[in-house]
């Protein structure tokens, strides 16, 4: 599409509505820049901006003469595709793009696109490394934090484009086509946006919906949903595995990632050479280099970088040891299957930190891989008593309610004895309390090194 001249609103003014918003304008477009949160800073808003003369704001109402006018809209990932608003404009046939869409349209070169329920941050950051390694033009972007339109204006046919992509994102794709994508795992999360598991399920496997038969597309072996699915996936799905041998694609035997080609077999690396604990890191490695060897980037390439990968801030994060206590920031654990991986990994007593904005998620099965390991569940947020009700039912009675983020670390740090660790993993959304989950981690990690030894 041609945007110059054109008039479109970017709706959200947050880190993808900004970005999307300076590339439209350097793109010749006329921006409208629509937020629904009417007490935001309208300087610091337009700050951003180096010429504001193409640039409408509007805040918590968008005018009907501005609404009238528009030739696309453009949607951050956080605005519901059934706001009565963005349905309007549908029905007026004016086109709706997410955020993702724009970046495709302007950008170059190919891009390798990862999704999933949980993994796809650290899976994103160590195919971005990889690709570095490899390339001399990668770009990270996406749901890790990253706008991808902030990435293409300076693309080339040459630039690899490694993003992480979230259902979110997925919903507002129109030709967004990854040569490489990988689709990790799907497990219940985000239903109070999806509503159904369907529609959840349906956004992940979109990201595959403009591949052809010469791309590739990674899964996971052992995740039901997605081999129920796999027959709609256009691309060659390429296999990891990490229960199963496989004949073809990567598969763990014992502390060992192999990789079969169909008639040989090749160790990759051994679990044991790793920085990044766990099953689900190992599922995490395996896509990543499922994808890297899928793009031709040699094996030696891929082991130099597994080796010296470390793990991802806010994913099961060590902070720091006082009094014999181990603390542990795992703010990405923002849904019940990503706590569990963080629970499973802790080898010691825990006094684990929980709760937080409710997505309509389900917390039994969290709770019940507690495994004996949990000496307090101190429950913060929306969720606190929710989570306290599924815990009871579950005959788990050792909870407690804090107010806030420090009154949790303060309880734990009173609770822990020597030899214990102190878990921030909340199984829930940051928001409400914190803009983001990182914002939470890193305020986690300040009070926990705050703290008097
Ligand atoms: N807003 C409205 N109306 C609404 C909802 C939001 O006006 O109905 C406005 C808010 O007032 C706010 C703005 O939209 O000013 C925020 O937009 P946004 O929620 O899309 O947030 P961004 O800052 O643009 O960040 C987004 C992703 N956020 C979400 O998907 C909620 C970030 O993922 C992502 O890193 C970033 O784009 C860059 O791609 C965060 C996330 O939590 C980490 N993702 C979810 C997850 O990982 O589970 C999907």
């Amino acid at each position: 599409m041609e945007f110059s001249g054109k008039n479109v609103l970017v709706f959200g003014t947050g880190i993808s509505g900004i970005s999307a918003a300076k590339l439209l304008l350097d793109k010749g477009a006329d921006v409208v820049l629509f937020d629904g949160n009417e007490e935001l800073d309208r300087t610091r808003i337009l700050e951003n901006f180096d010429d504001t003369d193409r640039v409408r704001l509007y805040l918590g109402d968008l005018a009907k003469e501005a609404a009238a006018v528009l030739d696309l809209v453009i949607l951050s990932p956080g605005i519901p595709l059934d706001l009565p608003f963005v349905i309007e404009f549908r029905e007026a046939g004016i086109p709706v793009w997410g955020e993702v869409e724009l970046a495709w349209q302007c950008g170059k070169g190919d891009v390798l696109a990862i999704t999933g329920t949980n993994g796809k941050t650290t899976t994103t950051a160590l195919l971005g490394e990889i690709m570095e390694h490899s390339f001399p033009h990668v770009k990270v972007v996406g749901n890790i934090g990253i706008p991808y339109t902030g990435a293409v204006e300076d693309s080339t046919e040459d630039t690899v484009t490694v993003a992480e992509i979230s259902s979110f994102q997925l919903e507002t794709i129109r030709e967004f086509h990854p040569a490489i994508s990988a689709v990790l795992n799907i497990t219940p999360d985000h239903l109070n946006r999806h509503h159904t598991m369907e529609n959840y399920t349906a956004a992940k496997l979109a990201i595959a919906k403009n591949q052809t038969e010469e791309d590739v597309c990674v899964l996971n072996y052992e995740d039901e949903i997605i081999r129920e699915h796999a027959d709609q996936i256009r691309a060659k799905a390429v296999y990891f595995s990490s229960l199963h041998r496989l004949d073809e694609g990567i598969y763990l035997n014992g502390n060992k990632i192999i990789y079969a080609d169909g008639t040989s077999e090749t160790e990759v690396v051994s679990t044991d050479e790793l920085n990044i604990l766990g099953r689900h890191n190992y599922e995490n490695a395996m896509a990543a280099s499922a994808m890297a060897l899928s793009y031709g980037v040699p094996l030696e390439k891929i082991r130099e970088t597994l080796k010296s990968f470390q793990a991802v801030e806010h994913r099961i994060e060590y902070v720091t040891e006082k009094r014999g206590v181990r603390f542990y920031n795992d703010s990405k654990g923002t849904n019940p299957d990503a706590a569990i991986k963080g629970i499973q990994a802790m080898d010691r007593p825990t006094c684990l930190i929980g709760g937080g904005y409710d997505k309509d998620s389900s917390y039994t099965e969290w709770i019940r891989a507690f495994d004996g390991k949990v000496k307090v569940l101190v429950l913060i947020g929306q969720t606190r008593e929710k989570i306290a009700e599924e815990a009871k039912a579950c005959g788990f009675t050792e909870f407690v309610f804090a107010d806030s983020l420090q009154e949790a670390v303060d309880i734990c740090y009173k609770r822990a004895e020597n030899g214990d660790a102190v878990l921030l993993s909340p199984a829930c959304a940051s928001w409400g309390m914190f803009p983001n989950y990182e914002v939470r981690g890193k305020m986690f990690k300040e009070m926990v090194n705050a703290l008097e030894e």
